[in-house]
């Protein structure tokens, strides 16, 4: 399956509400004010949320102006580009020039991060690069265990110690053993939860210090991973990890068991922050490289 069927097929249940839309444009008239309100409900419920869906409606009476829409195809072509532009947040691909990279993966339990780097892990072995993964989930048993068997399915090498053991030191280790080998891309896993809060964001910038220390002249791509069946509130907890952490861009995971993929519109405007994948599905391949032009068109495809 190409990017753009799987993007189609993640977005199911988000496109369900979108159909909607369809009826709303079939009765289109440039000044009907139910329009516009039918029009932010629909991405309210989307999970859009409220600040950006009222962007969203300005926008579209000022383009609807602008343009001087008359017809529903008018301003579904209209909603179209707007939505689309409204995505365009920095820089979507990776930076990965320098040998070795670095990938730190970051956020709350149970988002998918550790599946994600598996995920990620193959397609970069993929496109012939050597990968390591670093085992830097420390607080649960279980996390360096699951590491282990991604890094088998993806064909990566890991580096890891005992449960309890210091993340900054496994951390540490994986980057020596990087340079030692020649590795391309080091993957950096990390606890979602410690004691509390405060812990969680001091190991993170510990990290940090070390990736910087270790390897100064390196790209560093710290990926904030959401889970989209949260919604709203996963981008409360998300503001948590922007001052700490240094996020260059977000993947967003489980848009295939949501109908919230609206959200991916709130993400843009109230962090700044480009989408650079989304995950559709817990098997290997399914994480996509975010393309906004797809994403949008998967959208409103019947
Ligand atoms: N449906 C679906 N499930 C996912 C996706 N990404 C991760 N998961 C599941 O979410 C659960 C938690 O994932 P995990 O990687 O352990 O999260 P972590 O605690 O952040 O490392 C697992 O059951 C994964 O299989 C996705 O894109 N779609
Ligand atoms: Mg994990």
């Amino acid at each position: 399956m190409g990017f753009f069927d799987k993007i189609f097929s993640g977005l199911t249940k988000t496109r369900k509400n979108m159909q909607e839309l369809e009826a709303l444009f079939q009765d289109y008239a440039p000044d009907d004010e139910d329009f516009y309100d039918d029009l932010e409900e629909l991405l309210v419920i989307s999970d859009v949320g409220g600040e950006t869906a009222e962007k969203i409606v300005k926008g579209m009476k000022r383009l609807t102006w602008e343009r001087r829409f008359r017809k529903g195809h008018e301003a579904r072509a209209g909603l179209i580009e707007l939505l689309t532009d409204q995505l365009q947040v920095g820089e979507p691909e990776l930076k990965l020039n320098t040998k070795p990279s670095v990938i730190l993966m970051v956020g709350v339990n149970g988002v998918g991060k550790t599946t994600t780097i598996g995920k990620l892990a193959h397609q970069l072995k993929d496109e012939g690069k050597k990968v390591l993964l670093c085992a830097g989930d420390t607080f649960r048993a279980a996390a360096a265990e699951q590491l282990g068997i991604w890094a088998e399915r993806a064909g990566a090498e890991i580096v890891r110690h005992e449960e309890g053991s210091d993340p900054a030191a496994v951390v540490y280790d994986g980057l020596c053993a990087a340079k030692a080998r020649g590795t391309d891309v080091v993957i950096i896993d990390t606890a979602g939860r410690l004691h509390n809060k405060q812990n969680l964001m001091n190991e993170l910038a510990k990290i940090r210090r070390i990736i910087d220390r270790e390897l100064p002249e390196a790209d560093v791509e710290t990926l904030m991973v959401l889970d989209a069946t949260t919604g709203q509130n996963g981008l409360i907890q998300a503001k948590q990890f922007l001052d700490t952490a240094g996020i260059t861009g977000i993947v967003l995971t489980k848009l295939d068991g949501t109908a919230k993929g609206g959200i991916v519109f709130a993400i843009a405007d109230e962090l700044k922050l480009p989408v650079k994948y989304v995950g559709v599905g817990e098997g290997i391949d399914d994480l996509i490289p975010f393309d906004r032009n797809n994403f949008v068109t998967a959208l409103f495809k019947s």
